[in-house]
């Protein structure tokens, strides 16, 4: 499937406002990709894709997480972790991606993991600062972006569980991990 095909598909997956944050999360992604030596055209693809379930029906998402075998954990956590796994098994199936580093930075954009790789990290991250974003912290997260991926995503996940913790919610074991691992690496 060519981008311009990619695109016109998943545009009309969801509403105008979340094609607007997917058009920011792509040139974010290409953006960040020339900064940080990753690969823009790659990370510009998974950036595309990586919302492409977010309107999916919770009946629909979670269908796919049985009969898929994907983790099943994830049905006792936050429905809004649920669309960046479905997309990369949406990416694949109905998108015909089968670039394994373009459908991880897909399935783990929300939750992040342990070993996130410069994709991975990349697409979670443009997806935090897209111009559209608006949250407490977002400004210092670009800041830090100019300079460190890293310490950017690591800025990201705090927000994340800090606002996890405030609304008393449960918090993904993975993005626990996520920025241990990430904080680890930085020393
Ligand atoms: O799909 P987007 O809105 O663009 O952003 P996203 O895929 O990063 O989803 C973020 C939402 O997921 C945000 O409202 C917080 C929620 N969420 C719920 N539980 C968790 C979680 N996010 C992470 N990283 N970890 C969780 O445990
Ligand atoms: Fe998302
Ligand atoms: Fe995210
Ligand atoms: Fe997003």
């Amino acid at each position: 499937m060519t981008r311009d095909e990619m695109m016109a598909a998943v545009k009309a997956e969801m509403p105008e406002r979340r094609w607007t944050h997917t058009l920011g999360v792509m040139a974010t992604s290409v953006v960040l990709a020339e900064r940080f030596g990753g690969d823009p055209e790659r990370a510009e693809r998974a950036a595309i894709l990586h919302d492409v379930a977010k309107y999916w029906p919770t009946a629909r998402m979670e269908t796919i997480i049985r009969e898929q075998h994907l983790p099943e954990e994830l049905l006792h956590y936050d429905k809004e972790l649920w669309h960046a796994p479905v997309g990369a098994f949406v990416a694949q199936r109905d998108y015909g991606v089968d670039d394994p580093e373009i459908l991880d930075a897909i399935r783990y954009h929300t939750s992040g993991r342990e070993g996130m790789t410069r994709m991975d990290k990349i697409v979670c991250l443009a997806d935090y600062m897209e111009p559209g974003r608006e949250f407490p912290g977002v400004a210092h997260i670009r800041e830090l972006a100019e300079h460190s991926l890293e310490q950017a995503l690591i800025a990201g996940f705090d927000s994340t569980i800090s606002y996890l913790l405030q609304q008393g919610k449960r918090i993904f074991p993975l993005t626990v991990a996520a920025r241990n691992d990430l904080i680890l690496r930085l020393r």
